[in-house]
């Protein structure tokens, strides 16, 4: 008999938690960009929340390292089928973004916006309650350009697309509006347990 991970892990027998289609990339970490990887540099990076807000906040990276963190551990799932377990990001909730802007009542959407221009749509009850972070650590370490680093979004409930690398803004909306992926045939909400890949599904 062949036993592989996926069915002792140490969640148990017969335990790891795929979404449907998704495959164990195990320890590699594939790299997905859609643009140039920019050279983006903490001094002069900022992110910013505005929009349906009661007050636009902007944040340099000093004033970010300032806020309290928390930490992300557990599974990331791209849309091209790869899943990997086991992450561990560190960075600040947004819940403690949206906060200190005060989304209005008429806030239901969000944009996310990179240094590059890369944008992502994702509906504002995905961000709150600890299901949303921006990071800037992966298992303790400052993250690779390669990987968004500096600052990336982390929304690791949906498809990784929603992650955007070099995330520098965060803008509330009333309506959806697509982003780059999303305009390109992507779902708008991207959940991997209901295979939530493309505009239809
Ligand atoms: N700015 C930016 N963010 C992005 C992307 C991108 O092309 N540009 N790709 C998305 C996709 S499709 C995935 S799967 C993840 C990949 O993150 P990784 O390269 O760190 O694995 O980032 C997401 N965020
Ligand atoms: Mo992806």
């Amino acid at each position: 008999m062949v036993v592989t991970r996926g069915f002792v892990g140490r969640r148990g027998v017969g335990a790891r938690n795929l979404p449907p289609g998704q495959y164990d990339v195990g320890d590699d970490w594939p790299v997905l960009t859609a643009e140039v990887t920019p050279n983006v540099r903490t001094e002069s990076w900022t992110m910013t929340v505005d929009g349906l807000v009661e007050r636009p906040v902007t944040w340099t990276w000093d004033e970010m390292l300032t806020l309290p963190t928390s930490d992300y551990r557990g599974d990331i799932h791209c849309v091209t089928t790869w899943s990997k377990f086991d992450t561990h990001f560190t960075g600040v909730s947004l819940d403690v973004l949206l906060e200190a802007a005060g989304p209005l009542p008429s806030a239901g959407f969000a944009l996310a916006r990179s240094t590059t221009g890369y944008t992502t749509n994702i509906p504002l009850n995905d961000l709150v309650d600890g299901k949303a972070w921006v990071v800037w650590l992966y298992n303790g370490l400052p993250l690779t350009s390669h990987h968004g680093g500096p600052v990336r979004l982390l929304v690791p409930h949906l498809y990784f697309w929603k992650s955007a690398k070099w995330i520098t803004r965060l803008t509330l909306l009333d309506e959806d509006s697509q982003g780059f992926w999303e305009v390109n045939g992507y779902h708008d909400r991207g959940d991997p347990w209901l295979e939530q890949r493309y505009q239809g599904d």
